[in-house]
């Protein structure tokens, strides 16, 4: 398999953490590109019409994207049900943090892109405010729930979103308003899919 990516991106983490906590990085090759929406990549476009990564060329030349397909499929490459919970409220409550972490990477990566691909004259303060409520709102409920629990899709998504922020939005030291899920996340650091993952 290979595995379109960037060391920085969040997206993509999920996605090497998912395979080396199921066993599977070193059938990966990984493929490093370079890109934002005003530098597309043509390479890639071939293999994602929307000009995105992760994608991944599974070993019979299919393309898959986004990071949720890509990480359930390997999921089920190693069996199924170890990162991705088969079924019941485990499974619900997996998926929803994973949407609630992407989309605290969502708002984070249009904040950076409105930061730093958007010349000056064009930015816009208030919309940068909105992303921000949303990334400040979703913290908040992230610090009010009981993360214990397996290392599933659910919180390799919450990890790679703060790992995000730690990368690109430091500054904000969300670690002082939420305090538990910094320690969560500091529990979690030493664990190798995660160590060897940081973004420089
Ligand atoms: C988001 C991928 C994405 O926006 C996923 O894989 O979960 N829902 C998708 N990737 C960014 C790079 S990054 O910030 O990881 C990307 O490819 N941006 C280029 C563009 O044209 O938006």
């Amino acid at each position: 398999m290979k595995l379109y990516f960037s060391p920085a991106s969040p997206y993509a983490r999920k996605v090497r953490v998912s395979a080396l906590e199921l066993g599977l990085a070193e059938r990966i090759e990984l493929l490093p590109v370079t890109l934002s929406p005003v530098s597309p990549n043509a390479q890639l476009r071939e293999h994602n019409p929307l000009g995105k990564i992760p994608v991944l060329l599974t070993d019979s030349g299919e393309a898959l994207y986004d990071s949720p397909v890509i990480c359930e499929y390997l999921d089920a490459l190693a069996g199924g049900g170890r990162l991705w919970p088969a079924a019941g409220p485990a499974r619900w409550r997996a998926l929803r943090r994973q949407a609630l972490a992407d989309g605290i990477t969502d708002a984070a990566v249009l904040v950076r892109y409105e930061q730093t691909v958007r010349p000056e004259a064009l930015r816009w303060s208030e919309w940068i405010e909105g992303q921000r409520l949303k990334i400040r709102t979703a913290l908040a409920e992230l610090e009010r729930e009981s993360l214990e629990g397996p290392f599933d899709i659910g919180a390799i998504s919450i990890a790679c979103a703060l790992g995000y922020l730690d990368l690109r939005f430091a500054e904000e030291r969300w670690r002082e308003h939420q305090p538990r899920l910094a320690g969560w996340l500091a529990a979690l650091a030493q664990r190798p899919s995660l160590a060897s993952s940081t973004p420089a």
